[in-house]
């Protein structure tokens, strides 16, 4: 049986494949079976049983997600594909879309029968034209072979989808952000509780699944729970798309078994280090988690494991960090993109942060002071989990806080020798 099935059915050349050959390698089996063979709540079991957890970047379960859905709440219930991938580092999401984008249409039909949805939206980023274009193809697709539409399968079981392209903004990533932009409002965060499984869209019962999360859908359908646990090495079930990027060999992505060490995924299918840099730390799930450095390269990548290392697994795409490339320069550059990426909403984010950037381009253009440390320090817990209204700040914090714990002397180095450090490349 397939061992890495999110990308079985991705050609080399990442054409996707049209809905009939599609069909050749078995797929939407799973629709069939679910729709004509299994009840809502079934699906539903087992997804819960299958331990299958968020690849967004929070891990939450997704059966346990579902769950918080009333089965029996009137329509319209909706259905939300999270495709606006901004996190920087991370571009595995836009692989799924833009190479199998049949597959991402089988896992909402499948999720969207299992929650009673009506109405599915594939909310995209905007730069993804390419995934636009092959998304568009596979619901048109999709709807020509009787599998979106009325009477899905003669089931009676009804499924609208659409594409949603955003405008381009990080925030959007943030699942409340995204439903007051696809009501044409300006994407800002909601208060979490009501959750949008109780009240979403339009103040409707919605699930927001991440692209990755989705495409899981039909392989447990179809080869069930227990099979897609032992896909994985540890007691996080599945497989995972991991990335690397940064100055390795072979920067890219790759389907592995849940829990493969940070080691495997940089020494071996990354190729290691370019000639002449050597690791230093590195970010392991886009740029709003913590630094992991060279103690931590046998930690498996999974929720609990990163997590005990100090850091989250989140997107599971690891950013590298070498020894010629300046740190300081490294984290300005994530809170440049994080202060530009803002709602701008609540206070400490929206001041905070090109604050924190002002001080670290002070730093390193030879002017910081002695006290850039310290407040650089009070800035991690005032833009801390607690403090804003959302995810956004405490993320952007994590890099910038375990830069200070771990590689603290190079900021000290920046006060101390003042320009002399630069130019270095960022
Ligand atoms: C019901 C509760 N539902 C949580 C649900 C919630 C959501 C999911 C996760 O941010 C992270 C963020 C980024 N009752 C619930 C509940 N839920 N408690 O579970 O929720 P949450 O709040 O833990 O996270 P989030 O707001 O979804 C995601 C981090 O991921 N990240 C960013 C990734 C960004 C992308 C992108 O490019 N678009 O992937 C990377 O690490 O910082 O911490 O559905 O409703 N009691």
């Amino acid at each position: 049986m397939l061992e890495k099935p999110l990308t079985s059915h991705i050609r080399a050349d990442g054409v996707p494949l049209t809905l009939r050959e599609y069909e050749l390698q078995g797929g939407y089996q799973s629709v069939r079976k679910a729709l004509l063979n299994m009840t809502p709540q079934a699906v539903q079991a087992e997804v819960k049983t299958s331990n299958l957890r968020g690849r967004g970047g929070a891990g939450f379960s997704t059966g346990l997600k579902w769950s918080f859905v009333p089965l029996d709440a009137p329509k319209p219930k909706y259905l939300i594909a999270n495709a606006d991938e901004m996190e920087p580092g991370t571009f595995k999401d836009r692989l799924l879309l833009e190479s199998a984008p049949h597959q991402l249409i089988e896992g909402m039909i499948v999720s969207a029968y299992a929650l009673q949805a009506d109405t599915g939206f594939v909310f995209l980023r905007w730069a993804y034209h390419t995934a636009a274009k092959a998304i568009n193809t596979a619901i048109a697709e999709a709807y020509q072979a009787g599998y979106l539409g009325q009477n899905i399968l003669g089931t009676g079981f009804n499924l609208e989808m659409h594409l949603h392209t955003g405008a381009g903004r990080y925030m959007c990533g943030e699942e409340t952000a995204l439903l007051n932009s696809l009501e044409g409002k300006r994407a800002t965060p909601r208060a979490k509780p009501p959750f949008p499984q109780v009240s979403g869209l339009f103040g409707r019962p919605t699930i927001v699944n991440n692209v990755e999360t989705l495409c899981c859908i039909p392989h447990i359908i179809t080869h069930g729970a227990e099979w897609f646990q032992k896909l994985s090495l540890t007691a996080d079930a599945g497989t995972k798309i991991y990335g690397v990027s940064g100055k390795v060999r072979k920067p890219g992505l790759w389907e592995l078994p849940m829990g493969t060490t940070l080691r495997e995924l940089i020494e071996e299918h990354a190729g290691g280090m370019q000639d002449g840099l050597s690791f230093r730390g590195a970010l392991p799930g886009g740029a709003s988690t913590d630094f992991l450095v060279r103690d931590h390269l046998d930690v498996r990548m999974d929720y609990p494991s990163v997590a005990a290392a100090g850091s989250r697994l989140g997107t599971g795409t690891v950013i590298v960090l070498d020894d010629k490339t300046s740190v300081v320069g490294f984290v300005r550059n994530l809170i440049h993109f994080f202060a530009q990426e803002s709602c701008g909403f609540c206070t400490p984010c929206r001041e905070g942060l090109p604050w924190i950037e002002k001080i670290l381009q002070a730093m390193q253009s030879g002017d910081g002071r002695k006290d850039d440390i310290p407040m650089l320090e009070l800035h991690t817990r005032l833009l801390g989990p607690g403090n804003t209204f959302c995810a956004l700040a405490p993320g952007a914090m994590e890099p910038l806080q375990s830069a200070l714990k771990y590689f603290r002397e190079d900021f000290e180095a920046y006060i101390r020798e003042h320009a002399s450090l630069e130019p270095i490349t960022v």
